[in-house]
């Protein structure tokens, strides 16, 4: 018997929705400011491409990935926004501030996405190393800036159709 419910392994039918109706918050972090840089490159070139206005893209620097959650906090106390993209890399280093980091702030942004019933996109780099976190940021494995964007559109535009 033919199923009419679509193979869940087939996302060819999926594409990305225009994101000009849309208003966007970017938050990036200052450290490993190459990384975060060519990130937020990613994510403006990512929104633009599919019809977000320069004047609907509001862009805050916070000084690392652990001020991610308050500037995301910050941002959607102005209901205005659609959907937030937090910019972030956090390296390994020799202690464990990196487990805490990498907790604190997948725990936060999606505690603040809750809170605002808002998307809250996580474009935060975990590299153990710097050339791991290039290759992730316009190498040889994309920018998951861009990628952060492109994700920011869809749950705006899921959000708005419930
Ligand atoms: C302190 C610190 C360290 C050691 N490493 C990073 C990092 O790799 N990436 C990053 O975004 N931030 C780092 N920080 C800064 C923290 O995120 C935060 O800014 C400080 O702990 C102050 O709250």
């Amino acid at each position: 018997m033919a199923s009419s419910i679509k193979n869940l392994s087939d996302f060819s039918h999926i594409t990305v929705a225009n994101a000009n109706p849309f208003k966007f918050g970017i938050v990036v972090a200052q450290w490993n400011a190459e990384i975060t840089g060519a990130l937020l490159n990613g994510a403006i070139s990512g929104l633009e491409r599919h019809g977000a206005q320069e004047e609907n893209i509001k862009i805050i620097e916070v000084p690392g990935s652990f001020e991610l959650i308050t500037g995301a906090d910050i941002l959607l106390r102005d209901d205005s926004f659609d959907a937030i993209i937090c910019l972030g890399c956090v390296i390994q280093g020799e202690t464990r501030h990196f487990d805490f980091i990498c907790d604190a702030v997948a725990n936060g942004i999606s505690n603040v996405a809750l809170k605002y019933n808002k998307p809250v996109i996580f474009g935060v780099l975990t590299t153990d190393n710097q050339q791991q976190a290039l290759d992730r940021a316009g190498g040889k494995h994309g920018n998951k800036g861009e990628e952060a964007a492109i994700t920011a559109i869809q749950m705006a535009h899921i959000s708005a159709q419930y």
